[in-house]
C-alpha cells in the first residue's frame, strides 16, 4: 500500500494519523507541492484534482482524505475508530462531513494566509484572514459547545471524527488560528495531541521561504 502525501498537509495528516493509530504498513511517498509535482501528469493520473493525499492499495487508487480514512478502518479487523453499527457510523460520518464542509475549510483559509504564503514569501491578504477567522469563530463555537459535555467528538471514544477534525488544527500555533476563546476545544485538541499517533506524525520544521 502506498500513500502519496505531503508532510505539512492537514489533509494528509488525518490519513497519517489513521495509518499510525491502526498500525498499517504503508509506503509513504512525498509529493512535492512546492515544486508543483501535484500538477504533473503522474500525479494527475492518480488524482485528477491534483491534490494530496492519495492511497494506492494494489491498484485501487483512492483520493479524498476522509474516504481513505474510512477505507483503512474498514480494512482493519478489530479496529474501533469507525463503528460498524448504522447509528454509530452515521454519528462519525456526520462529523467527518461537517469537518470537510465547514471546520477544515475555515481553518484552511487562515493556514493558507498566515502560514503557506509565508513559506513562499507572499504577504497575507487581510480580507481573507478576516473571512477565515470569522468562519473559524462560527464553526469552532459549535465544536466547543459539543465538547463541553464529552471528551471525544463522537461515540464517547476516540474515532475518525477526532483524527479528522484535529488534523485541521495541526498548524493552529504557527498559522495563528484564533482558538483561544474555545477552552473545551483546546482541551480536546490536547487529548488528541497526547496520542502516540499524533506524536509520530508530527511534520518536520517548515523550510524557509
Ligand atoms: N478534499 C481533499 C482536499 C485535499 C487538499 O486540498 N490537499 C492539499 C494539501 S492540504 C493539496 O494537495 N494542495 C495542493 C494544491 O492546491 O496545489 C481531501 O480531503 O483530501
Amino acid at each position: 500500500m502506498k500513500l502519496f502525501f505531503h508532510p505539512l498537509s492537514g489533509n494528509s495528516r488525518r490519513v497519517l494519523l489513521t495509518v499510525e493509530h491502526l498500525g498499517i504498513p504503508v509506503e509513504r511517498v512525498v509529493v512535492d507541492l512546492r515544486q508543483g509535482e501535484q500538477r504533473g501528469a503522474p500525479h494527475l493520473a492518480r488524482n485528477p484534482n491534483g491534490l494530496v493525499p492519495v492511497l494506492d492499495d494494489d491498484g485501487f487508487v483512492l483520493w479524498e482524505s476522509r474516504a481513505i480514512m474510512q477505507y483503512l478502518a474498514d480494512r482493519t479487523p478489530g479496529q474501533t475508530l469507525l463503528p460498524t453499527d448504522a447509528r454509530g457510523r452515521a454519528d462519525v460520518a456526520r462529523w467527518l462531513s461537517w469537518c470537510g464542509a465547514h471546520m477544515a475549510p475555515a481553518n484552511a483559509i487562515v493556514v493558507r494566509e498566515n502560514f503557506v504564503k509565508a513559506l513562499t514569501g507572499q504577504a497575507a491578504d487581510p480580507a481573507e484572514v478576516a473571512r477565515g477567522e470569522a468562519l473559524i469563530a462560527q464553526h469552532a463555537a459549535v465544536l466547543d459547545r459539543h465538547l463541553a459535555e464529552r471528551a471525544w467528538v463522537a461515540q464517547d471514544r476516540l474515532t475518525l471524527a477526532d483524527l479528522s477534525l484535529a488534523a485541521g488544527f495541526a498548524l493552529a500555533g504557527p498559522a495563528r488560528l484564533p482558538i483561544a476563546p474555545f477552552a473545551h476545544l483546546r482541551a480536546w485538541l490536547g487529548r488528541v495531541q497526547e496520542l502516540d499517533a499524533w506524536k509520530r506524525t508530527a511534520p518536520p520544521p517548515a523550510p524557509p521561504a
